[in-house]
């Protein structure tokens, strides 16, 4: 996980801006893949603002890093809400008042592992809601070619080689973490800033997997995944920030027409039905589901990576042998085919273990239940809630079954409506990524090792 960004990339985060002063720029530039110092960032901080502010003159304007900046900057500016690709005219105007006459929208974006570096510069005088005022756009390449010129400067080098790097910081396994990810409060968890999501490590080695009804032990590399479905608030979020509700190939993303759905469209952006911020989002397409992956930097998970998250490797964390501060030991997997989350033991045996078609609804949810409802006691291994029910759950592999043109995908875990049959971990079935169900979701996974 170490250093595998091979050029110069750049993120910019959203420093504390003060708006009532009238320099221009308030933001702060890291260098992934590399450990810089705050003065070695501070550097090519200066040499972005003179490329931008030489651009624009005099005239005033901010910068808004355009996804993980989104709680930082509502923090310190809560009267605002323009997190979002399009910025509503009221924020504008907020913005115009306050003296501000661009915004300057700035980040990475990322596609395969290769990240692309984008600006968009918009003028808070445009009335439209809609319509972005794009004044001059910058590439990747001018942008890096901009730092490459500053870097190339022999001040810069020779104070970088006096300064000490940053440390490296570890996770709960003592991986190396990157700067996608924090390390959580709890035990185990990590969280991803974009979408505020909470993720579960599970650590490179052997698992056992089915192959044509026989057992065999297999590897795969080390990867996250979130430890609850996707919920209504994150998507609603991502409709927001991104603005798009199909592909460019005109695939739907989720289908508001669905009585269930809990998403709607308002005037002032998208809303979610009061007391359903909390539940899985429902009715996403598999194109849905994946666009939002896309967007956290992260995928659907494969069948290997589902079934070694819901059964544990060869070994599993051993939560109650470990101190309770620092990091996680290994024990052996007591039930390394196990075929619920949990273990073996039937869901409802001593206590209610997840949501799904229970005899008159013992597990007290009819319908959805909040993401977290059985946070613990129907955890897999590696801490992750809800692979057997709650929602069906979209993954990235084929069902090899053509449905109108295209290929069906593989939906995983059982829902509120299976029965406990349903909700084993070899249950499945394929649909086409057109279809959005009432009991049907996601969960990002996010390999940083791939590629
Ligand atoms: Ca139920
Ligand atoms: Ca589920």
């Amino acid at each position: 996980m170490k250093h595998y960004f091979a050029v110069l990339l750049i993120s910019i985060y959203l420093a504390p801006c003060i708006l009532a002063q009238d320099t221009s720029l308030y933001h702060k530039v890291s260098i992934l893949g590399k450990a810089y110092t705050k003065t070695q960032t501070e550097k090519v901080e200066k040499t972005l603002e003179k490329m931008i502010t030489s651009s624009l003159a005099d005239q005033k304007c901010i910068f808004v890093e355009n996804s993980s900046a989104r709680t930082i900057f509502e923090s310190y500016n809560p009267e605002f809400d323009f997190m979002k690709s399009s910025v509503s005219q009221a924020d504008r105007k907020k913005l115009k008042e306050k003296g501000i006459d661009y915004l300057i929208i700035a980040g990475i974006s990322s596609k395969s592992k290769k990240y692309s570096v984008f600006y968009r510069i918009m003028n808070t005088s445009e009335e439209k809601k809609e319509e972005r005022s794009l004044l001059r756009s910058l590439s990747a390449k001018e942008v890096r070619a901009a730092l490459k010129k500053a870097l190339a400067s022999t001040d810069f080098y020779q104070s970088i080689a006096q300064e000490k790097p940053r440390p490296i910081l570890y996770g709960w396994f003592e991986e190396e973490l990157s700067d996608l990810i924090k390390k959580g409060k709890e035990l185990g968890t990590y969280l991803r800033t974009i979408d505020n999501s909470t993720m579960v490590y599970v650590a490179a080695g052997p698992f056992l997997a089915k192959q044509n009804e026989k057992t065999e032990e297999r590897n795969l590399p080390s990867f996250y995944i979130d430890k609850y479905e996707v919920s209504n608030e994150q998507y609603c979020l991502f409709l927001n920030t991104t603005q798009k509700t199909e592909d460019e190939k005109g695939n739907s993303y989720i289908d508001f027409n669905n009585t269930y759905c809990s998403i709607e469209k308002k005037e002032e952006g998208y809303q979610v039905k009061t007391g359903k911020e909390k539940h899985p989002v429902i009715s996403v397409s598999w194109y849905g589901a994946k666009a939002y992956c896309k967007w956290v930097g992260g995928n659907l998970p494969s069948l290997d990576q589902w079934n070694k998250t819901l059964q544990g490797g060869t070994k599993t964390p051993g939560w109650t042998n470990s101190s309770s501060s620092s990091s996680v030991l290994w024990q052996e997997n007591e039930e390394p085919h196990r075929l619920f989350p949990w273990g073996n033991d039937q869901p409802s045996s001593f206590v209610q273990r997840c949501n799904y078609k229970s005899n008159n609804n013992v597990d007290g949810y009819a319908w959805t239940s909040p993401v977290f409802a059985f946070t613990g006691i129907g955890d897999s291994p590696y801490g992750c809630s809800n692979m057997a029910g709650n929602v069906w759950e979209w993954s990235q592999e084929n069902f090899n079954q053509e449905h109108e043109g295209t290929i069906e995908k593989q939906c995983l875990g059982g829902s509120w409506g299976s029965d406990v049959q349903k909700i084993q971990r070899d249950f499945r079935f394929g649909l086409s990524p057109h279809i959005a169900h009432n009991d049907l979701g996601f969960r990002v996974c996010y390999n940083l090792e791939k590629e």
